[in-house]
């Protein structure tokens, strides 16, 4: 992977990634910008790069895929205009995030929803992502098949390790811009402020916030044990990254176009899942060597005042019966 002269310097302007894309005689006939809001050695841009590399090898150079990541046009909120208006042709924010525009995403974000990698990839592969899709498509977006992983969301903090749910009380912490989660931490009795993602090492560093959550593959690549000095390992939500296309760019493709980009990119997703998984592996003992303490939690003590303070119950109805439904028939019951 190179880096263009300006993304070298720090992305003072936003230049886009220079990969190893092959070169053609002919200039390409078809430009799509892609952003994201995750440093370059995350999974996500490095599996994105070589789906770009396919898209135009299979194209024969007619399209070409510039990705620019790291923030570097832009937080989440910024990008998701850019992808709406056309600036972007594709972006993928968090279900988190793409629940501020179409609020029945966040429908995987439900607290504690999920006990395993099993349940989220036949939910999400299933009728949870069909109806997902569905309903982001109304927002005049594509939403292309396979959701790429984000992860199990677990909490870090400065202060006190947050063991049980009375550890919450009053914490400033840090969620990104979605209603859920603010919900959620509010529920449990913290404090939440939503930052977008390009905010948070300076708000832990400048204490404006003490805590954050996110899951490990991030802490890492972000290098947040640098500034958060304890993890507690609570698995509260699981979250994954929509490839989503600006809906008139990716109609006006021609369809040889829209199939190769859509397995280069669907399937470069399974492969960042794969590599989430096999990072989960080793994250852990890589932060601790890197002086972040982890410990358990007690995930119960979570779960009963979010029933108790009414949050599954309220959600329920803000997702409807028809994705709530589709949730708890993979998952079981949740209320
Ligand atoms: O902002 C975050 O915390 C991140 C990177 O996980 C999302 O994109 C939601």
């Amino acid at each position: 992977m190179k880096l263009s002269r300006r993304t070298a310097l720090g992305g003072l302007a936003a230049a886009p990634l220079v990969f190893s894309i092959p070169r053609f005689a002919h200039a390409a006939e078809i430009t799509l910008r892609y952003g994201n809001n995750l440093p370059l050695s995350h999974p996500l841009n490095i599996r994105a790069a070589e789906a770009a590399e396919r898209i135009a090898r299979e194209t024969d150079g007619r399209a070409e895929m510039l990705i620019f990541p790291a923030n570097q046009l832009g937080g989440d909120t910024d990008m998701l205009s850019q992808v709406r208006n056309g600036a972007l042709t594709f972006f993928t924010p968090s279900s988190l995030v793409i629940a501020t525009l179409v609020p029945t995403a966040a429908i995987n974000a439900v607290g504690f929803a999920f006990k395993d990698y099993d349940q989220v990839w036949a939910a999400m592969d299933g009728p949870v992502g069909a109806y997902v899709r569905k309903s982001i498509a109304d927002s005049r977006l594509h939403t292309l098949e396979t959701i790429w992983d984000n992860g199990f969301r677990q909490m870090t903090t400065s202060g006190d390790p947050i063991t049980t749910a009375d550890s919450m009380a009053g914490l400033k912490i840090r969620v990104p811009v979605s209603p859920l989660s603010v919900s959620m931490f509010s529920g449990l009795g913290a404090s939440p402020a939503s930052l977008q993602f390009s905010e948070v090492y300076t708000a832990l560093q400048t204490k404006v916030v003490d805590a954050q959550e996110n899951p490990l593959p991030i802490i890492q690549v972000a290098k947040l044990n640098e500034v958060q000095t304890s993890c507690a390992l609570t698995n509260h939500i699981w979250d994954g990254f929509w490839f989503v296309a600006n809906g008139r760019q990716w109609s006006g493709m021609p369809e040889d176009v829209q199939e190769i980009v859509s397995r280069a990119i669907n399937e470069a997703g399974l492969q960042q899942r794969a590599d989430i998984r096999d990072l989960n592996a080793s994250v852990r003992a890589n932060l601790e060597g890197a002086g972040l303490a982890f410990n358990e939690t007690d995930t119960d003590s979570f779960r009963a005042r979010l029933r108790e303070v009414g949050f599954y119950a309220e959600w329920q109805k803000t997702f409807g019966e028809e994705a709530w439904g589709a949730l708890e028939g993979v998952v079981g019951s949740l209320t």
